[in-house]
């Protein structure tokens, strides 16, 4: 196992909204991420710039390493009109890079 993050960008005025489709995340969505290896998967919003800040355990892949299966192309292009994304519908991702942990 082991923690990564990654950020994104959300398009702003949307926190709410982003906010509200994860409470209704889809269960199918769900099932894929944990049959994939992810767990204890938080996202943080940054309020002064609208930068997604996302943790996860993984066991193999990260959640943004799914986007060939048809559940998260789905959700990708659900979620495209209020996120910064690729032309592809996936949101700009970017790793960044552990620099301190305390267990
Ligand atoms: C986010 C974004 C990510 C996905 C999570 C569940 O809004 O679409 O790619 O991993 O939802």
């Amino acid at each position: 196992m082991s923690k990564i993050a990654f950020k994104m960008k959300l398009k702003p005025g949307y926190k709410q909204e982003y906010q509200k489709r994860h409470s209704e995340i889809w269960p199918e969505l769900v099932s894929l991420l944990s049959a994939s290896g992810i767990s204890d998967y938080s996202i943080f919003l940054d309020e002064e710039t609208n930068s997604l800040f996302a943790v996860q355990q993984q066991s193999g892949q990260s959640s943004q390493d799914l986007g060939k299966t048809e559940v998260v192309q789905k959700w990708w292009a659900y979620m495209a009109d209020i996120m910064e994304t690729n032309p592809d519908n996936s949101p700009i991702s970017v790793p960044l890079t552990p620099v301190f942990h305390l267990d």
